[in-house]
């Protein structure tokens, strides 16, 4: 027997965590407010796994006074015992290594979640401080990373200060970590609880019986978040402003040895589809293969079902899987892995394996389903609405070769309004949709004509959420909209011929602007998503207010920034308030709201898919007095407002 060599497989190169410092964008994307959050998250999501893998059912985040964040779970407590070849505690080699990728804790668990997977030693390198206390077998054990610069000048990152110590008994187990984000490579920026709360009850709903408790210690806000329905309460609460078709979502789990599926899913009297798929508890929002697996296994059962119970009759055609679409809120959550995740966003599942497991199982769940006698009512109404949809289909058709045939009469004439650019490179290209005729005429002498193009609305467009694709795209303005674009729309939308890479959306600072912005996005959402979730879709912020004397004057764009504003004028200053665009001349307009210079616009992105769902159907739906309060909370467009503040761009 020969005796054991070292091949080059088993030499681990570990990069130090100085690098992390280097190169942070490499590791977290970005050092704003939504790095920051990251060093937060790969915390959460490595006491998720423990919990996730059946060790503990609790977390609790606690957003604490000195700008710390503690994560604390009820598991079983980071290993404390020497790691055999690297003579440190398990705790400090995860504090300590970095993980390119897989997880040094990856064959303990199933499923190993996580959003980014760069593990623990990434928000240690970029923290000030960090201590992580572990329960376990009736100990208490601590240990304390700092970062610190030495006489030097060099930095020295997420260094322990001491090896992990145990400091006391205790009947506990878990796991508990603190940190501070290093404000030199943050700036001074806070943690945001609507932020944590909103994606702690995601996780809650995609993690059945999970606890998640949130406390801001600043200002004594809590939440605690616990579903024992899982994703069939996350369908609930999808379609709680809606009408439903029948009570209960129907719901199925499965699973295999590589593979955990659930679904759960409900129809309402919508028109639309919303679909919310997960894997390993990220949202995948540019869908993939396990997507594709779902909707084959949908279409495929229910035309079955449909023909053997004579919904169809013989010489009928089949439905479309877009038919058995209008109208279902489903949620697919499944776990898996080595995902990879593909697209624009990273966002998208790409792995073939996921199309087969999902398809096979979903078709044997549902037909398990809709073979049980109990359910054959429910059945009937998912098929007729799909039969309903399928009617439509085509008088949409027609609509849509209408809207598509480029050189008719009619869109000639439609097109007549917009102002267009003369470059014809669409990636330098800017497209002003503007509120009302007479502010649309100024924009147009104001804008620069080679890159900007400007198309002014005369009425409302109609209301994509309550209507129809026919009727949506019978409506001028909306065609005016998607002939001056020229992607075509829904399955059929081609980005690359995308002829504005900007569009953005300029209307007055009130209510009635505020209802013809939500419109348009809810177009955009509904019938054009990728323009959005490629970054095309923009707000430009018009100022509020002018402020001025001989030789001064400031444009100011909130309420907020008024009295500095005013005290930089001095004495006998006149104050302008601008009720809309078409108080303000061309040049002023371009000075203040067009010029790429100047101007701050404000990037529409789909942060988070469900919550963006509700928001426009509360946004447009029939709840008026939901309408009115998220109106007053929301669509206010103050530069400070804390929502928009990380989507400034020029
Ligand atoms: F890594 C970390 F610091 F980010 C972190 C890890 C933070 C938090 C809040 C929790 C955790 C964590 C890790 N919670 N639970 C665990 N469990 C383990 O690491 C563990 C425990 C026991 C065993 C075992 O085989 O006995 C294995 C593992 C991986």
């Amino acid at each position: 027997m020969a005796e054991k060599t070292y091949e080059s497989k088993d030499i681990v190169v570990l990069e130090g965590l100085d690098a992390v410092r280097l190169r942070p964008g490499m590791y977290i994307g970005t050092t704003g407010s939504k790095g920051m959050h990251h060093l937060l998250w790969e915390i959460v999501d490595n006491a998720m796994d423990e919990i996730s893998n059946g060790y503990g059912d609790t977390i609790t985040i606690t957003l604490n006074t000195d700008g710390s964040a503690t994560v604390e779970d009820n598991g079983r407590g980071i290993p404390v015992d020497m790691h055999p070849t690297l003579k440190k505690s398990g705790v400090e080699v995860v504090y300590t290594t970095l993980h390119a990728g897989g997880k040094f804790n990856n064959s303990n668990y199933k499923f190993s979640g996580g959003l980014h997977g760069v593990g623990a030693s990434v928000t240690n390198a970029l923290s000030k401080w960090c201590k992580v206390v572990v329960y376990k077998a009736g100990k208490e054990y601590e240990i304390n990373f700092h970062s610190f610069m030495d006489e030097d000048g060099k930095m020295h990152s997420g260094i322990p200060v001491a090896p992990l110590k145990c400091i006391g008994s205790t009947t506990k187990t878990g796991t508990r970590v603190t940190f501070l984000p290093d404000e030199d490579m943050f700036g001074n920026i806070s943690f945001n609880f609507e932020t944590i709360a909103r994606r702690a009850k995601e996780l809650a709903f995609l993690n059945k019986g999970l606890k998640i408790v949130i406390k801001n210690e600043i200002d004594g806000q809590e939440e605690f978040y616990h579903y024992e329905g899982g994703i069939s309460d996350f369908v609930n609460y999808l379609v709680e402003e809606k009408t439903k078709l029948f009570a209960k979502p129907v719901y199925f789990h499965a699973e295999d040895k590589n593979f955990d599926l659930e679904v759960a899913f409900t129809y309402t009297d919508s028109y639309t589809e919303n679909s919310f798929s997960f894997v390993n508890n990220i949202p995948t929002v540019e869908g993939g293969t396990h997507e594709t697996g779902l909707r084959s296994a949908f279409t495929k059962a229910l035309n079955d079902y449909a023909r053997a119970n004579n919904f169809l009759k013989e010489k009928e055609a089949n439905l479309l899987g877009e038919d058995f679409r209008e109208g279902i809120t489903v949620v697919l959550n499944i776990k898996m892995n080595n995902v990879q995740f593909e697209g624009q966003t990273k966002t998208k599942l790409g792995n073939p394996e996921a199309k087969t497991f999902v398809e096979n199982l979903t078709l044997q769940e549902l037909v398990k389903w809709l073979n049980d006698k109990n359910n054959a009512s429910t059945a009937e109404i998912i098929i007729n609405k799909a039969k309903g949809a399928a009617k439509v289909r085509e008088a949409a058709k027609k609509a849509k070769e209408l809207t598509r045939a480029k050189n008719s009469a009619e869109n000639f004439n439609l097109v007549g309004k917009l102002a267009s650019a003369s470059s014809r490179n669409g990636a330098l290209c800017e497209l002003f949709i503007v509120e009302g005729n007479s502010a649309g005429g100024t924009v147009k002498q104001g804008r620069d004509r080679r890159y900007q193009a400007v198309l002014p609305l005369r009425g409302k467009p109609l209301n994509a959420e309550k209507k129809r694709i026919d009727q949506v795209l019978a409506n001028e303005e909306i065609r005016m909209i998607i002939s001056a674009l020229n992607t075509g729309i829904g399955e059929d939308m081609d980005l690359s011929s995308l002829r504005y890479h900007k569009v953005i959306i300029l209307s007055d600072a009130d209510q009635d602007g505020a209802h013809i912005r939500s419109i348009l996005l809810t177009f955009f959402y509904r019938y054009m998503r990728p323009l959005i979730t490629d970054g095309h879709v923009f707000i430009g912020l018009p100022p509020l207010y002018k402020v001025a004397k001989k030789d001064f004057v400031e444009y100011v764009y909130s309420d907020v920034e008024l009295p500095d504003a005013i005290a930089r004028a001095g004495k006998n200053y006149t104050l302008q308030r601008y009720k809309g665009l078409g108080e303000m001349n061309a040049e002023q307009l371009w000075e203040t709201t067009m010029d790429p210079e100047k101007r701050t616009l404000i990037q529409v992105s789909i942060d988070d898919a469900a919550d963006a769902e509700k928001m426009v159907t509360t946004w447009m739906g029939d709840d008026i007095d939901a309408r009115k309060a998220y109106i007053n909370l929301h669509a206010n467009f103050d530069k400070e407002d804390d929502f928009y503040k990380n989507y400034k761009v020029r």
